[in-house]
C-alpha cells in the first residue's frame, strides 16, 4: 500500500473484494480484512490524537512569572463562569504534565495537541521574556518526543494576557500575536514541525465582545464587534508569516477552527449547493475570508456601516497560504435549498433534537463527514485535520468504573462519518480528540467533563473511561467498528 493515493485508497475501499480475489499485497490484504471483519480501516499513517488547551489544564497561574490573561480576570469576576470556577488549578498538568504524557503513551497515540499560554512565556503580551514558562513548554515537548508523539502546538487559544491594552479592540494586538507566534516558532520548530496560530476565532471575538459570554465579557456595537473579528484574523494572518519567518523549513502551519458546519437535509445536488453556499456567507468574517484573502460582497453590504475598516494590504496578509486547515467539530446546523437570494435557508432544530451534557452540543455525527467536505469542495486545502471532537457526558463512577457509553457511541458514530470522508478521497490527516482528561470547560466551570479520563479535582487523580479503552483499540486497529 506504499504509495497509496488518497483516491486509490476510495477506490480501494469500493473494490475490497475485487482486490482480494486479485491477489493483492500482504498490507492490502490486510486491510480486506479489516473490511471483511466489518471495520472500517483508515487511511495508512493516518494520525490519532488527543487535544487540551492551556488554561483549561495547567493550572499554576501564579507560578514562575506568568501573569494573568483575560481568562484569569474574567473567571475572577463573579457571576460570570459556574459557581465562580476558575482556571487556577484545573488539572495541574503544569506539575503533572508527565503523567499526561504517560496517558497519551497508554492510548497509544501518535500526536498530542496542546497549547501555550502566551502570558506564560510574555506575560505582558510583549516585552520582557519569561525563561520559566518557555522552559515549561521545552519539558513537555521533550517528555512528548522521548515517547514517540509528535507535539502540535496551539499558539492561541483564548487566554490573551491582560496587560495588553485594549485586547483585542486595538490592531496592535495583531502585532504583539505575530511577534509571539515568531517568538515560539524560532524557539520550537526544531522539534516541533505543526503550529496553529488560533484556536476558533468566535469564542474569543463574538463571545468575548458581543454576547459577553467568555472573556472579557464586554457587549459591544456591531462595528466595534467586526474591528475585532477583523483584528483577529488578521493577527492570524501576520502569525502565518512571522512563523514562516522564524522556522525550521518545511514547518507546516495552520489554524483551529470552529466553523459553522452545514449539512444538507436531503443529500441531493441542489441541497449540496445550498450547504456550500452557506458555508462560504455564514463563515465570511472568519474561514472565507482566510481562504479567500477577501470578505463576501454579501458579508460587507450586510453589515454596511458596521463592516470592518481594512487598510491596504490587510486581505493579503489573512489570505497568507496554509499547509492544513483544522477543523473543531461539534454541533451541526442543517440547510435547505430555497429561492432566497442567498439560495439556503437554515432549520430551526425540533426541540426534540438529542444532544449531549452541555446543551449547545446536538447530536449529528453527518457533522463530520460534512465539516471536510463543504470545506473541502469550496476552498480544497492541501490537508485537513480534526483539530477538535468530543462530547460532554455525565460520567458517574459505578465500583471505580466510569462507564461512558453515550460518549463511546458519540465518538463511534462520528469516526464512521469520518471514515466516509477519507473514504472517498478527502485529504483528511488526522484526528484529535477532545479531550484527553476532564477539564476547565470555560463558563461551564467543572460541571462539563469532556474528558476520556476522568479527573477527580479534588485529589487530581485520574482514571481511564470506557471511551479512553475504546479510543485505544481504535488506533490499534486504526479502523472503527
Ligand atoms: C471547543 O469549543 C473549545 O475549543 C474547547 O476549548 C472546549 O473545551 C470544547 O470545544 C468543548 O466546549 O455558552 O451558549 O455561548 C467548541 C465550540 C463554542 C461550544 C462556544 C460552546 C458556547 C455556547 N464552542 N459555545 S454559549
Amino acid at each position: 500500500m506504499e504509495n497509496l493515493t488518497r483516491r486509490r485508497f476510495g477506490q480501494t475501499l469500493a473494490a475490497t473484494a475485487a482486490t482480494a480475489a486479485a491477489g493483492a499485497s500482504l498490507p492490502r490484504m490486510a486491510f480486506a480484512q479489516m473490511a471483511k471483519a466489518g471495520l472500517l480501516q483508515f487511511p495508512p499513517n493516518f494520525l490519532w490524537g488527543c487535544a487540551t488547551a492551556a488554561y483549561q489544564v495547567e493550572g499554576a497561574a501564579r507560578e514562575d512569572g506568568r501573569k494573568p490573561s483575560v481568562w484569569d480576570t474574567f473567571s475572577h469576576t463573579p457571576g460570570k463562569t459556574f459557581q465562580g470556577q476558575t482556571g487556577d488549578v484545573a488539572d495541574d498538568s503544569y506539575h503533572r504534565y508527565k503523567e499526561d504524557v504517560k496517558l497519551l503513551k497508554d492510548l497509544g497515540v501518535s500526536a498530542y495537541r496542546f497549547s501555550i499560554s502566551w502570558p506564560r512565556v510574555i506575560p505582558d503580551g510583549t516585552g520582557q521574556l519569561n525563561e520559566k514558562g518557555m522552559a515549561y513548554y521545552q519539558r513537555v515537548v521533550d517528555e512528548l518526543l522521548k515517547n514517540n508523539i509528535a507535539p502540535y502546538v496551539t499558539l492561541f487559544h483564548w487566554d490573551l494576557p491582560q496587560a495588553l491594552p485594549g485586547g483585542w479592540q486595538s490592531r496592535d494586538t495583531a502585532k504583539a500575536f505575530a511577534d509571539y507566534a515568531g517568538y515560539m516558532a524560532h524557539n520550537l520548530s526544531d522539534r516541533v514541525s505543526h503550529f496553529f496560530t488560533i484556536n476558533e476565532f468566535t469564542c474569543f471575538t463574538d463571545l468575548g465582545y458581543k454576547t459577553g459570554r467568555f472573556a472579557p465579557g464586554l457587549k459591544l456595537p456591531d462595528a466595534q464587534v467586526n474591528q475585532i473579528r477583523h483584528h483577529a484574523v488578521l493577527a492570524h494572518g501576520m502569525a502565518v508569516q512571522a512563523i514562516r519567518a522564524n522556522s525550521k523549513p518545511g514547518t507546516q502551519v495552520g489554524l483551529a477552527e470552529n466553523l459553522e458546519v452545514f449539512v444538507p437535509v436531503i443529500e441531493d445536488s441542489e441541497q449540496i449547493e445550498a450547504a456550500r453556499r452557506a458555508t462560504r456567507q455564514e463563515n465570511a468574517p472568519f474561514l472565507t475570508a482566510l481562504m479567500e484573502s477577501n470578505y463576501t460582497e454579501e458579508y460587507l453590504q450586510r453589515e454596511g456601516v458596521n463592516a470592518p475598516k481594512v487598510e491596504a494590504g490587510d486581505m493579503k496578509i489573512i489570505g497568507s497560504p496554509l499547509d492544513f486547515v483544522g477543523l473543531n467539530v461539534y454541533t451541526p446546523e442543517y440547510v435547505r435549498a430555497d429561492s432566497s437570494p442567498a439560495g439556503y435557508a437554515i432549520e430551526k432544530r425540533p426541540s426534540s433534537f438529542p444532544r449531549m451534557a452541555s446543551d449547545w452540543l446536538y447530536i449529528g455525527p453527518e457533522v463530520i463527514y460534512w465539516a471536510v467536505r463543504n470545506v473541502s469542495d469550496i476552498w480544497k486545502p492541501p490537508a485537513l485535520y480534526i483539530t477538535e471532537n468530543g462530547c460532554s457526558s455525565d460520567d458517574v463512577i459505578v465500583r471505580g468504573h466510569i462507564e461512558d457509553t453515550d460518549r463511546v457511541m458519540y465518538l463511534r458514530n462520528h469516526l464512521t462519518h469520518l471514515h466516509r470522508a477519507a473514504s472517498e478521497g478527502y485529504p483528511i490527516k488526522g484526528y484529535f480528540l477532545w479531550s484527553l482528561l476532564d477539564n476547565y470547560e470555560w463558563a461551564d466551570g467543572y460541571s462539563k467533563r469532556f474528558g476520556i479520563h476522568f479527573v477527580d479535582f479534588k485529589t487530581q487523580v485520574r482514571t481511564p473511561k470506557l471511551s479512553a479503552e475504546w479510543y485505544r483499540q481504535v488506533i490499534a486497529r486504526n479502523a472503527v467498528e
